[in-house]
């Protein structure tokens, strides 16, 4: 739900106008609008280069996930786990539009943690790999637009570590 929805559920329930607070949310949703719609943007129109990117540096990082034994082995695995890296990318698109985290947490990391361990996924790579995400969008974006992606892949990076 977005925080205009969100507000307006919550002042309904209690039939009241929306309190200074919530419309000082509101403003500050309305005012940061153009700069995310800008940086989702980006970010959506380079995906493939940012995961091949990521990837890469995942890899040369972590080269026993794509060693024999390791859970991204082989072409149709290492795919799977570039793809996991897109699914990360989305939300985090997702993330930066609602301007809240709510829509990343639902899709993407409530119940991944004992998903991840019944495949015999490494998480701490996959956190590694969204932090190389991080870093390959900072270099499109500028250093105001950076942070503020920023703040979207931490809040991935920090709930898989
Ligand atoms: C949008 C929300 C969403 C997420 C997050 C998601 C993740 C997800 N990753 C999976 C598999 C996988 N994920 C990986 C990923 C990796 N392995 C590594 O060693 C690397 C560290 C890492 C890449 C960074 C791999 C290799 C598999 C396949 C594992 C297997 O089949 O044994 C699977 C099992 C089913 C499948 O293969 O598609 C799911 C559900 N699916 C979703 O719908």
């Amino acid at each position: 739900m977005s925080i205009v929805t969100k507000s307006i559920v919550n002042a309904d329930a209690e039939a009241r106008y929306l309190s200074p607070g919530e419309l000082d949310r509101i403003k500050a949703f309305t005012a940061s609008g153009t700069q995310r719609l800008r940086i989702a943007q980006v970010l959506t129109d380079n995906r493939e280069r940012l995961v091949k990117q990521a990837g890469d540096q995942l890899f040369q990082k972590r080269p026993d996930v794509v060693s024999p034994g390791g859970n991204a082995y082989g072409q149709e695995m290492t795919a799977t786990c570039l793809r996991d890296l897109d699914y990360y990318l989305r939300l985090v698109t997702y993330g930066i539009v609602a301007g809240d985290v709510t829509p990343i947490e639902e899709i993407g990391i409530i119940g991944v943690r004992e998903m991840y361990k019944s495949l015999g996924t490494p998480i701490d790579a996959v956190a590694g790999g969204v932090a190389a995400l991080k870093g390959a969008a900072a270099s499109l974006l500028s250093a105001e637009d950076a942070a503020e992606a920023g703040s979207y892949f931490d809040y991935v990076v920090g709930a898989l570590s």
